[in-house]
């Protein structure tokens, strides 16, 4: 069989990337690297989830008071694994876990990173076979090498992340990482074990016709939020329409898709919960970090994510990323009622 040398693994990707940085010490490409192994563990155990008695509640509720699937413990415990006994991470912050574990050994106090990661979103949808997803942000320390990592490690603004990503569990498995040089996609090939890129340079294109937002929350969002949904459902060809509601209630799987076709996705905040639902350092701004950098935008509503300065592990935002076009229209509604409020 002709070995096709051009189709670059996420390993060689990394390595061919370091090169650009001539003080790299390849910490960065081995910590993706332990994420890719994580994840395809957990793949493994994805794909048989219906097979054996991994579903079901595991019948704990993790800080943000949900059922928590086995499912979501195994890829927490992958993770967790693969970064402590990696050479790449001095610490981790995770949705399962209520405060940061640092690592606290001679090795990864020496690491110059730490990692967010949500282990694995959607798991709501683990018995119903809907996709499902790994995300993950990357920091560099903020504090002293050789010593242990410290809180404030992790509560950096999403603009200082070094690097951020997916996996998406589907139809195919794939991750997606992206870095101040771009975004990039790797699709794993489950033959030979290899994550092999399949998209290169990913850039969400600067209009989509697709809005996912939960229609089930809609009386319950600011005027502005609803008006701009009302604009979409009205739009036909005459303005950019019309437009295709798409939510699958699995966020990495709503992002993935708009962000390869277009599209905007929105979980606001609601008058019962105006924070939102979603978290700020594991999902929120990973995914605001990888669709700015294809050259769309995210922002709370008010102010861009990655601006946002944490004070919480698990504090929640009001979100809204996507194609650019479609942000600028949305803020517009958002920025004209502020506007009126002012007056
Ligand atoms: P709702 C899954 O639980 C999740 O965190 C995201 O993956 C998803 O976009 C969102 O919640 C769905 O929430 O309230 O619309 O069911």
């Amino acid at each position: 069989m002709a070995i096709n040398r051009n189709i670059l693994t996420l390993d060689e990707f990394t390595i061919q990337e370091m090169r650009a940085f001539p003080l790299a010490t390849g910490e960065l490409a081995g910590l993706l690297r332990d994420i890719g192994l994580a994840c395809k563990r957990v793949n493994v155990e994805v794909n048989k989830a219906g097979l054996v008695d991994i579903l079901g509640d595991h019948g704990t509720t993790n800080i943000q008071g949900e059922e928590v699937k086995k499912l979501d413990i195994f890829a927490n415990d992958q993770l967790v694994g693969v970064l402590r006994h990696g050479i790449s991470c001095a610490g981790i912050g995770s949705e399962e876990l209520d405060d940061i574990v640092i690592f606290d050994d001679e090795t990864s106090n020496k690491s110059k990173y730490v990692c967010l990661f949500d282990p694995l979103d959607g798991s709501s949808n683990i018995d119903v076979n809907v996709s499902i997803g790994t995300i993950f942000s990357i920091y560099r320390r903020v504090s002293e090498l050789g010593k242990p990592a410290t809180k404030a490690d992790f509560l950096q603004p999403g603009n200082k992340q070094v690097a951020a990503g997916y996996v998406v569990f589907g139809s195919s498995t794939m991750l997606v990482y992206a870095t101040k040089r771009g975004v990039n996609g790797f699709t794993l090939d489950r033959q030979i074990g290899e994550y092999l890129m399949s998209h290169q340079n990913i850039q969400c294109p600067p209009a989509g016709k697709m809005y996912s937002v939960n229609h089930g929350n809609f009386f319950r969002y600011d005027q502005p939020v609803k008006e701009y949904i009302t604009a979409c459902q009205k739009k036909d060809k005459s303005n950019g329409g019309p437009y295709t509601q798409r939510y699958i209630g699995s966020m990495v799987s709503d992002v993935h898709r708009n962000l390869i076709k277009g599209g905007i996705f929105m979980y606001p905040g609601t008058i019962d919960k105006p924070g939102g639902k979603l978290r700020l350092l594991y999902e929120c701004n990973p995914f605001a970090y990888i669709v700015e950098k294809a050259g769309g935008k995210a922002t709370n509503g008010k102010i861009n994510i990655l601006d946002i300065v944490p004070t919480e592990l698990h504090q929640r935002t009001p979100f809204f990323v996507g194609s650019i076009n479609m942000m600028e229209e949305l803020e517009s509604y958002l920025f004209a009622a502020s506007k009126d409020a002012a007056v």
